[in-house]
């Protein structure tokens, strides 16, 4: 079965890994589609090129090869009508997730070509890691490498030279 695990990813950490990793097992094929639309939450850090090729990167590391990355902008059901997949894979970190995702699952559902959306429980471990987070404590100098993978911090240490 073919399955989108879709996100900001802005960046990648590992909380995002493990759902991917564990996804893999469990699908035979899974997109990680990147979000392209203008973000609510002020600027995206990261390029939609740039947070590919971070995945692509993490991916090709973790030598899961039944993963593929791409991005999309627009409806998340107008994509998968587009792929030919009917299935959204997502990760549930805390009840505060609940809410939004339950609007999200049935709104995707009347759209494109009516998609479910199966939910993957976050590893307690990955639990509290958020990419707003992993920014912020990139941004004050914190060490972030255990909580992302390599391609994500080498990508973060790039691009705090040029942020303003
Ligand atoms: N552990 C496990 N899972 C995690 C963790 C963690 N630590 N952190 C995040 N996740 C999960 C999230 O719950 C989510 O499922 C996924 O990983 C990606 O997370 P983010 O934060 O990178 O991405 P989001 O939540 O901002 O992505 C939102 C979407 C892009 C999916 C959504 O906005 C969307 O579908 N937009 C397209 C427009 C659209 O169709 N809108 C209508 C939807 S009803």
């Amino acid at each position: 079965m073919h399955v989108v695990y879709p996100g900001s990813f802005d960046p990648l950490h590992n909380g995002h890994l493990d759902v991917i990793q564990r996804a893999a097992k469990l699908f035979g094929r899974v997109t990680v589609a990147v979000l392209e639309n203008p973000s609510k939450r002020g600027q995206w850090w990261f390029t939609p090129e740039e947070r590919v090729e971070i995945i692509r990167s993490a991916v090709a590391e973790a030598k899961l090869a039944n993963v593929e990355a791409d991005t999309f902008s627009g409806l998340l059901a107008e994509y998968m009508r587009v792929k030919g997949s009917k299935v959204i894979v997502k990760g549930l970190r805390a009840v505060s997730d609940y809410e939004s995702e339950l609007q999200m699952a049935h709104l995707n559902r009347q759209y494109g070509n009516h998609p479910e959306t199966l939910f993957i429980m976050a590893a307690t471990r990955w639990s509290f890691v958020s990419s707003t987070m992993v920014k912020e404590i990139a941004r004050y100098g914190g060490d972030v490498g255990k909580l992302v993978p390599p391609s994500t911090a080498e990508a973060l240490k790039i691009k705090l030279m040029v942020l303003p």
